[in-house]
């Protein structure tokens, strides 16, 4: 049998056929270069941090570029903060001078973005932080950079959350009204309360409210789950689950988003950067879980992604250049498929084919407990070659593999069920 996720009010049909999309972090902090949370970690003021504002010149930027290179890779959707929690906005906005065409980069920057992922397909989703670091009326909270300053905090009594909210609220307005069709609205975060400071959260954001707004202004839209309330889609961050991920017992719609190293934005001295190999069987783990996996690029100051981005994102377009069809409309194999050990099951349900990632070659056999009597063709994915298989009276189907595994990162068997 095979789980399918409990119904949301969006329209998720694409989206777990697509299953994999990149993330792109890309602001002011792209310069400073070590981490997208620097303000706050370095407690940095607005005052401070406007040297980055003045010297954004993203010359080398080339969306196409960019759009080229996650097609290539096999993403299918693209996810872009609009505004991070720094509060600096990438496109023209009409209610904050906080923005890409007053920096020297002269222009909006998210609609050429948007148009070049559109033109090649892509569906379109924004990042929208909750959180603003820079706007006068955002009060102070546990991450705020100033959190530590007390003439800072004092001044609390003079700023107005809900006239921020509002702020949020026009530019939601501006972004789901401005640039055609979007796909999804990926609000972050939630901030929960601590000793010195009050949280936000749903009545904070007033959620509902901008949750209605955002589903009349685009109707059929994706959002996540940030706003402190579930809605279409469950959003684990650096970590893979070990199972389908379920809100009440209920397996749901779920996507997990990684980085390429321990950073979200641009991050010049990161060492931690996750091999090809890595990704491509972090995004079949995904897959096996019936969930979706979006990728995270964080662009240099001059626009270029990085050549270690460049590079897997290279390698794992050469893996789904032959292996796609084991991703794009797989889910989760049906539980009575055992899958073997060192490997991971996906399935296609419309083709009733079953795909066997072997995450570590074997010699010679792969057993399939119970498969006996239920396939009725086998054969190696990237290059169509036959598998043979014998089946036994004790209901297994042992594979017949070569010696040599093939020269891929990660093999797959594509068995055609009967
Ligand atoms: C958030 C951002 O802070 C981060 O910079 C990045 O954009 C990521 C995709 O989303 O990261 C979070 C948000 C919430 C928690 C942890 C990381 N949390 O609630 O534990």
């Amino acid at each position: 049998m095979v789980l399918r996720p409990e119904p949301t009010p969006g329209d998720t049909s694409w989206f777990v056929r697509d299953r994999f999309g990149l993330f792109i972090h890309w602001g002011l902090y792209s310069l400073p270069a070590r981490h997208e949370w620097v303000m706050s970690r370095e407690r940095i003021s607005a005052e401070a941090y406007r040297k980055y504002f003045d010297h954004f010149d993203p010359d080398l930027y080339d969306p196409d570029m960019w759009a080229e290179v996650a097609s290539k890779a096999g993403m299918k959707y693209f996810v872009v903060t609009t505004k991070h929690h720094e509060g600096f906005c990438l496109w023209d906005s009409k209610l904050t001078d906080y923005k890409a065409p007053n920096t020297p980069a002269g222009r909006d920057l998210l609609r050429p973005m948007v148009d070049a992922f559109r033109k090649r397909g892509f569906r379109v989703g924004f990042y929208h932080s909750l959180l603003d670091w820079h706007h006068p009326d955002y009060t102070v909270d546990q991450y705020h950079p100033m959190r530590d300053n007390e003439e800072y905090i004092r001044k609390d009594s003079e700023r107005d959350i809900n006239r921020y909210v509002e702020y949020l609220f026009g530019q939601v307005r501006e972004l789901l009204t401005q640039y055609g069709k979007i796909d999804i609205m990926w609000f972050d975060f939630s901030v929960a309360p601590s000793e010195r400071f009050p949280g936000k959260g749903k009545e904070t954001w007033q959620s509902e409210r901008l949750i209605k707004m955002v589903r009349e202004l685009q109707p059929g839209i994706l959002i996540n789950d940030r706003l402190q309330i579930d809605q279409d889609i469950k959003t684990p961050e650096q970590y893979q689950p070990r199972e389908w991920l379920r809100v009440n017992g209920k397996p749901v719609v779920w996507e997990a988003c990684h980085t390429f190293s321990g950073s979200w934005g641009y991050h010049r001295d990161e060492a931690t950067w996750k091999s090809v190999d890595m990704l491509i069987k972090m995004l079949i783990d995904t897959v096996s879980k019936g969930g979706n996996f979006l990728l995270n690029v964080g662009p240099t100051g001059r626009g270029e992604f990085d050549a270690r981005a460049l590079d897997r994102l290279a390698g794992i377009g050469e893996w789904m250049k032959r292996h796609s069809r084991s991703i794009y409309g797989c889910t989760q194999a049906p539980e009575e498929f055992v899958c073997p050990q060192d490997c991971r099951y996906t399935y296609n349900p419309d083709k009733n084919r079953l795909y066997l990632h072997v995450f570590s070659w074997p010699f010679k056999h792969i057993h399939l407990d119970g498969m006996a009597g239920k396939v009725e063709y086998a054969q190696l994915l990237n290059d169509a070659s036959e598998i043979t298989f014998k089946e036994h009276e004790d209901g297994t189907l042992t594979l017949n593999i070569p010696v040599k595994a093939p020269d891929v990162a990660v093999p797959v068997i594509e068995l055609f069920l009967r």
